[in-house]
């Protein structure tokens, strides 16, 4: 291991001195990210998945090579994977049951998959999945935590139930506060605080909120939380609980180590209109939606290109529900923008693609992207730091050397 990572280091050295990349190691995941992060990631495949990035084994927490991305959807088995426990049963459909009740629900009720696909009526919603944390390791200063890059993020086409209908199957009491989720998944020592999340109760019953079972028009792949998940458009992957057993509606706020400390922002800091009203402190607030953001998804850092000939200039482009409305293109810097075509619209929660075309002279060119969404929000040019690494939504700089 010690002579791998000294190995790539001397790779990377040497490819920052300028020798040809094709006799260096090959480069993993995005640039820039801080030399140990690279030394770290390989290739792995989990079962049922192609060759994804690995990030940790235990628990599996791998990410999506950005070349998956120039598809609308992102396909299943190259979709990234993200657990914080190590414990993952593999769940027996015979014996699943999806839980709804708690102390603010009129009464208990349970439901098998084929009840759920049976008695409500079935929806479908093209979302964009995203981890609060992606491109934690691209963070300046660096933050610990999963040292992803740009692919801890996919686009899907969900299919379920409205959580609505299964809440009000239940009874919704007046003082319903809350929503909690949990899934089949748990810790390896008794002591692991479970992964539980809750909602606030007005997001719970966003008609857009869906418990799925199906995923670009398959079944969940175990990884991604067969038989069901919880599906919360707009808003940061940590409240897509997967393997999905129990939904408890609260009359307080829910506590623990996932609702507090972890997953919270600095208040004021971002741009974000969704609240989480009743989590809030003095000085942080759980994340909730996405912030604007985009990725070019075809252009890779000192990679050779034509001179004189067209270059396109290709990527996605998402922000929390709101609709992306135009994305422009820098091919200089940063001096002139200009707008970029988008792909059709497939909702306000999908991510939408973008191209632009230039013909680039002899020379080398740094190319970037900026998204804006219909409330006028866009991107940043510098970090907005906070310590776990949420909400990089930094424009690229992707230098390139045509000739
Ligand atoms: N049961 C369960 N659900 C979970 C998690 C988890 O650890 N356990 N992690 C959440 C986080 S933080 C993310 S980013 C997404 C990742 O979804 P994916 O693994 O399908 O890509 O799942 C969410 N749902
Ligand atoms: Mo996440």
């Amino acid at each position: 291991m010690a002579d791998r990572r000294a190995f790539l280091r001397a790779a990377a050295a040497a490819l920052a001195a300028g020798a040809s990349p094709l006799l260096s190691a090959p480069r993993i995941g995005p640039e820039g990210l801080p030399e140990g992060a690279i030394a770290a990631a390989e290739y792995d495949t989990l079962p049922g998945k192609l060759p994804l990035i690995k990030r940790t084994w235990r628990p599996p927490n791998y990410e999506t090579p950005t070349r998956y991305f120039a598809e609308a959807f992102t396909p299943n088995d190259a979709f990234f994977v993200r657990y914080h426990l190590s414990n993952i049963p593999r769940v027996d459909l015979a014996q699943w049951r999806l839980q709804v009740g708690g102390e603010a629900a009129g009464r208990p009720v349970s439901f098998t998959l084929e009840e759920l696909q049976r008695d409500f009526e079935a929806v479908e919603i093209n979302a964009l999945c995203l981890c609060s944390g992606n491109r934690r390791g691209l963070s300046d200063p660096h933050v610990p935590g999963i040292q992803w890059g740009h692919g801890a993020m996919g686009n899907a086409r969900w299919k379920g139930v409205r959580l609505k209908a299964l809440l009000e199957k239940a009874g919704i009491k007046a003082g319903a506060t809350e929503v909690a989720f949990e899934g089949a998944d748990g810790g390896v020592a008794e002591a692991t605080p479970d992964f539980v999340k809750s909602l606030p109760a007005w997001k719970a019953l966003d008609e857009n909120v869906l418990v799925a079972w199906e995923m670009n028009g398959e079944p969940l792949p175990h990884w991604n939380g067969f038989p069901a998940r919880l599906v919360v458009p707009g808003w940061t992957a940590t409240y897509w609980i997967k393997h999905l057993t129990s939904i408890q509606m609260l009359a307080q706020p829910l506590r623990g180590f996932w609702m507090a400390p972890a997953y919270r922002i600095p208040k004021g800091r971002f741009p974000v209109v969704d609240r989480f009203v009743s989590q809030e402190n003095e000085t942080n607030t759980p994340i909730t939606e996405m912030v604007v953001n985009s990725l070019i998804t075809n252009l890779r850092e000192g990679l050779p290109y034509r001179a004189n000939s067209p270059l396109f200039v290709r990527g996605v482009a998402w922000d929390g529900g709101y609709g992306i409305e135009r994305v422009e293109v820098s091919t200089d810097g940063g001096a002139i923008w200009r707008q970029a075509e988008l792909g059709p619209d497939l909702g306000r929660f999908s991510w939408r693609q973008f191209t632009h075309g230039f013909v680039p002279a002899p020379g080398e060119h740094v190319v970037s992207a900026r998204a804006f969404n219909r409330l006028g929000a866009t991107q940043t040019t510098t970090l907005v730091f906070n310590p776990a690494g949420y909400h990089n939504n930094v424009i690229q700089r992707i230098r390139i050397a045509c000739a």
